[in-house]
This record gives structure tokens, sequence and C-alpha cells, in this order.
């Protein structure tokens, strides 16, 4: 067994070094070398030391932590099996039945009627989180948390003085396992794109190292879908394309796939190269802050829906202030029962910092959607524009609606549209 932190000071050669010390392999497009322009030298090196950690199947593994007569059965951390709630995470021991995360409870019901279901505790995985966190900040400053089970840690340089990014994983998930009893999966390779697929080819508890010479043919075989910014959309339009894997990304050329794809086009041109330069940003700024419910049954009376944005402004409002942040643009967010679904967004230079002013401008955007003619599964709110609370100059507000001002009435600031 090698958990144990031992295993880093081990006097072991550091078989893996050096090998992170090579250039990556290029396979040169036969279209850019005609157009004359030349790689430039950053393309050609990325010769960076990336893990990849991502706790296996989080939230139910805490539960099975803390509960461990739910050990080894197959369980669901999500919403009510009889309700329209969704599967947030489940055991290893579920998957074999085929559910996964995202998919209604209620289907995941039927496909394994022995699952256990337990309700999420987001502030014990919180808990979690930061343990793990802690721990990825003892190596490197460089960590980029991408939710709380997972992140980027850029060890080129690092805390331990450790050459090999290997080693530092195993070392991340030994104490991981000893400090918090949880296993993770970690993917090692020289940029974030190969370390993120590194780290889900052996879960659970694997750790998978995709060396830098190796990177241009793994890509090669690699199904596009796997591919960072591929949703279904694109995955049709490359299928389209005769795109499926990324040996046929290769026939592009970067303007061809920047004409396909827009702005993913440059993107997708390096990672079939196996070149991905984004660093790992210890501060990524959070983008937006929001709030969304499906609701337990479709909902058509504007009351209803009223009370459910009530719901979702004060939490949001709240949250704002208690990060005491503010964004200028907020945007509902509503599910129509066929599923589509439609956004509707305002921006306020003077910032939405807290219910009131959430509140405010609700009854403009429901008056853009068809609430109260269609019914609606969903219901979402969202800020975005995100700004420290003090950064923003006092401007005095007008509300544009009446709004008791009492409290949070939405209702009737939404009947005063008349
Ligand atoms: N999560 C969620 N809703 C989703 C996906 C995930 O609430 N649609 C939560 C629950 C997961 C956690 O985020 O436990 C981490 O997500 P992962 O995608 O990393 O999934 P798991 O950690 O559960 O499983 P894996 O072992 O595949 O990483
Ligand atoms: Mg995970």
């Amino acid at each position: 067994m090698q958990r144990d932190a031992a295993y880093l000071t081990k006097n072991e050669p550091a078989r893996n070094t050096c090998r992170f010390q090579y250039r990556i392999v290029l396979i040169p497009s036969p279209r850019k070398a005609q157009s004359g322009t030349p790689e430039t030298c950053s393309t050609m090196t990325d010769c960076r030391k990336i893990i990849h950690v991502d706790m296996d199947a989080f939230f139910a593994s805490v539960e099975e932590l803390d509960n461990p007569r739910l050990r080894g059965l197959p369980l669901i951390v999500g919403g009510d099996p009889d309700g329209r709630g969704v599967v947030a995470a489940c055991s290893y021991a579920a998957r074999t039945f085929g559910v996964h995360s995202a998919m209604p409870c209620a289907r995941a019901k039927r496909l394994c009627p022995q699952a256990v279901f337990v309700r999420p505790r987001l502030d014990r995985y919180r808990e979690v989180s930061n343990q793990i966190m802690l721990i990825f900040r003892s190596c490197t400053e460089l960590v980029e948390p991408l939710s709380l089970d997972e992140a980027y840690l850029d060890v080129s340089r690092n805390h331990l003085g450790e050459r090999s990014a290997t080693r530092i994983a195993e070392y991340v998930r030994a104490r991981i396992f000893r400090e918090t009893g949880l296993t993770a999966s970690a993917g090692v390779s020289c940029n974030k794109f190969l370390a993120k697929i590194a780290s889900g080819t052996k879960k659970p508890d694997g750790l998978t190292v995709i060396p830098p010479e190796e990177a241009a043919g793994f890509v090669a075989s690699l199904p596009v879908r796997k591919f960072f910014g591929v949703g279904s959309a694109t995955e049709r339009k490359m299928q389209a394309a005769g795109i499926h894997t990324g040996a046929d990304l290769l026939r592009f050329s970067v303007e061809e796939l920047i004409q396909l794809f827009g702005k993913h086009g440059r993107f997708f041109h390096g990672i079939a190269r196996g070149i991905d330069l984004r660093p790992v940003l210890a501060h990524r700024e959070r983008k937006s802050l929001g709030t969304e419910t499906t609701l337990h049954r479709d909902i058509l009376e504007m009351e209803a829906v009223e009370a459910v944005l009530l719901e979702l402004a004060t939490e949001l409002g709240q949250d704002l202030t208690a990060r005491a942040i503010c964004g200028k643009t907020l945007t509902l967010k509503m599910r129509y029962q066929d599923f589509t679904t439609i956004t509707r967004s305002c921006t306020d230079m003077a910032g939405f910092s807290g219910t009131d002013e959430l509140l405010a401008q609700l009854p403009r955007l429901v008056a853009a959607t068809e609430a109260g003619r269609r019914r609606i599964r969903l219901l979402g709110l969202s800020v975005s524009n995100l700004l420290p609370k003090n950064a923003l100059p006092r401007i005095p507000k007008q509300l544009s609606l009446p709004f008791s001002g009492q409290k949070h009435d939405l209702t009737s600031a939404l009947k005063g549209m008349g």
C-alpha cells in the first residue's frame, strides 16, 4: 500500500520526473505549415506539472463515512425518490444499476429499487472540502478548485521540494485518505486538459499519468465528447463535420475550427495536439452566484410562481449579503413543462446586493416570460458581473415597480404590474 506520507521521502529514482522536462510531441497541422504561420514558441512547450484531483463519489462517500451501515450499499444522495428531485451523487454500487448524477430520482429508484436515498448535507461536504483544499495548498500555492471535490494543482514548483508530480499526487491521495478516510483519484500530466482526462480514467481510487510524449496519441483516440467544452450541441456539430475523435480534429486548420466552433475552435486545435496552455488560476473569480429549484409539480398559477421566486430571491439575497458581493446583472431562468428553458436578464449599474434589489427587478423579468400561460417546472435566479459590494459607487436607487418595502412582498410588486 502506498498510502503513506513516507512514500514521498523514499529514495526512489524519480522515474517520472524527467519526462516532464521534455517538450510535447507535436503533430504539425499540414494546412498550417502551408499557410506559413510559424507555431509560436509558447505553443510548442508545455512542460508544466499539473495534477487534477477528484474525490470519488464525493457526497455519497461522505455519507458512507459518517454512517458505516451504508457502506457498500447502492446509495443515492439527492431529492425525494417519490418526488421530482435529481440524483446529486451515487455510490459506485448504485452505478452498477445504471444510476448516475443528474438523473431524476424517480428513474434511479426504478433502476435500483433497493437503493438507499439520503438527502444532501452540504455543510458537511463543505467541511470535508476545506480539509482537502488545505492538503492541496500545503503542496503548492497554485490550487484552482473547480467544485467542492476537485481541483487542479500546478506543482511545477511546490512546497515539498519534490520533482516528481506523480509522487506528489500519491502523497496527496495518501493524505486525503489518512485525514478524511475518503479516496480520491488523480491525474498527472503537463496541462489541465490531460490531467483532468487522466484523473477520470481509473476511478475510483486511481492514479493515471499521461507523460507528454504520450499526449498526442492519447488524445487521438479520445471521443470528442470527453473534450473540455464539448457539450451535446457541440458534439452534434462535430459529428456532422465528421469529427468523432481527437484524430479527426487534426484534419482541420485552426481557421476552420474557429469558423465552425467560434472561440473554442482554437482550443480544440490545441488539445487535438495535446496542447492546453490554460494556467492554473489560484484565485479563480466566481463568475456568478445563483440558486434554482425543480418544483414538486409543474406550476401555472402566478401566485405559486411568485411564492417560489420570493423564496429564491430571499436565499440569493442572503447569500450576496453574507459574501458582501453584488452583481450587476440579474438573470431569471425558467424551464417550461416541455423542458424549453429560457433566461431573462437585466443589468443595473448600481448592482444587486440584497433581496430587496432583486425583488424590485423581478416583476419586469417575469413579465417578459410566459409565466401564467405556460406550466413551469424549474425556476432559478442568479446574478453575474460580480464585484465586492463596496466596489460600486453609491447610486440612489429608484425601484422600478411598486414595492411594499416592509416585507419581501413580491406578490404585490408583481400585481402592481397591472
Ligand atoms: N454533484 C451534484 N450534481 C451533479 C453532479 C455532482 O450535486 N449533477 C455533486 C455531488 C458529487 C459532487 O458534486 O458527489 C462531485 O461531483 P463529481 O462529478 O466529482 O461526482 P462524484 O464525486 O460523486 O463521483 P466521481 O467518483 O465520478 O467523481
Ligand atoms: Mg468526484
